[in-house]
């Protein structure tokens, strides 16, 4: 059979690091537009499905096993469109059930390497439409003489060394915080909280499961009595909220809350959801910060309330300041918007060869 021209003359892409995460950026006119073709070409690129994925670009971790896909946007008020897929190490499934807000930290310089968007002054700022969830973001950025500035002194956890500040603001959410209208349920007898604020999480109280909610992502990981029962409550959960069956979805993300020791607002530990992240992603702070601001929701009562909006989530390797802001609606309805700083990396620039066939 004639040989796929993607795979005979390779495919444009940038591997970036965005925020704590790392993935290959593309330009959606690069990429087949069928997401069936597009997602077939995507496990092949990444060496999905297998655990080293060691014939692809992918890191055998769901945190840099990522794709963007950025076009020029034909909504009015918005420049790019950034369409995110995750694409599991081990299973040949590819999602786009969820968004990913490290990766968002480097679509604007993308899109400005690129030539998507006119690069401003000394910053340039850029309207995201993050298509997997309809929310829209604002970047801003440095872009001194025209070219993104990669360098700079902002630090953030989970990321050695600094690099050039990235703002990320999310626009106010016209979604309820609460998907299901409750501030607590209860699912297999464990009181849950269920928020989306960007990224649906499933709040619980560690101490309720048996864990005391420091422990080291792998020791999590290993104990698979409680990987199990975190996994039937999340099933439920996916259910609650109208996300379906979600066995084969990335979300929702599930939480272990604890009290705080090291001077933030709340202990985290978060599976993504099989995996337990070695920090935590951006949305999913905005989240957890929403959640435990919200009076009686679980977690409320461990946190330390900071006074003003920013709320230092501690994590595996760190401390996460999200900016975030929640209020009731005209309707009563809690809703919640979010600001993050995040950093991004270009790596490398060039033409990717997928592999032939899965
Ligand atoms: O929540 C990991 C990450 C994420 C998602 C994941 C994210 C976010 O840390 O905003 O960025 O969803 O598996 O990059």
């Amino acid at each position: 059979p004639a040989v796929e021209p993607a795979v005979r003359d390779g495919i444009r892409c940038m591997l970036m690091r965005g925020g704590t995460s790392k993935g290959a950026y593309f330009l959606a006119s690069d990429v087949p537009a069928e997401p069936l073709t597009r997602d077939n070409l995507m496990l092949r690129i990444m060496g999905s499905p297998d655990q080293a994925q060691i014939d692809g670009l992918g890191g055998a971790h769901p945190l840099t096993s990522k794709v963007a896909i950025v076009s020029r946007s034909t909504e009015p008020g918005i420049d790019i469109d950034y369409l995110f897929l995750q694409v599991v190490v081990d299973k040949p499934v590819v999602s786009d059930a969820q968004t990913c807000g490290n990766l968002l930290a480097g679509v604007g310089p993308f899109a400005v390497e690129r030539g998507l968007i006119a690069p401003g002054h000394e910053t340039t700022s850029v309207r995201i439409r993050l298509v997997n969830t309809g929310d829209v973001a604002t970047a801003v950025f440095a872009t001194p003489g025209g070219r993104p500035d990669y360098d700079g002194a902002a630090e953030i956890d989970g990321v050695p060394g600094t690099a050039c500040p990235i703002d990320l603001e999310m626009q106010a959410g016209t979604k309820p915080l609460l998907p299901t209208g409750n501030v607590t349920d209860e699912i297999r007898g464990h009181r849950v909280t269920i928020v989306d604020n960007g990224m649906p999480v499933v709040l619980l109280d560690a101490g309720e499961l048996g864990v005391s909610g420091d422990e080291d992502p792998e020791v999590l990981e290993s104990r698979t009595d409680l990987t199990q029962e975190l996994e039937h409550v999340r099933l439920e959960a996916g259910r609650m909220m109208g996300l379906g069956d979600v066995t084969d979805q990335t979300v929702p993300k599930m939480f272990l809350l604890s009290a705080p020791t090291n001077g933030g607002a709340i202990g985290t530990r978060g599976f993504i959801p099989k995996r337990v992240h070695t920090s935590i992603g951006v949305l999913m702070a905005a989240s957890v910060a929403a959640g435990i601001a919200i009076p009686g929701a679980v977690g409320s009562d461990l946190a330390r309330l900071p006074d003003s909006d920013v709320f230092d989530i501690e994590h595996p390797t760190g401390i996460f300041p999200a900016r975030v802001r929640v209020e009731r609606n005209a309707d009563g309805e809690w809703t919640g918007t979010s600001t993050s700083l995040r950093t991004a990396r270009k790596i490398f620039d060039g033409l990717v060869f997928p592999r032939p066939r899965l």
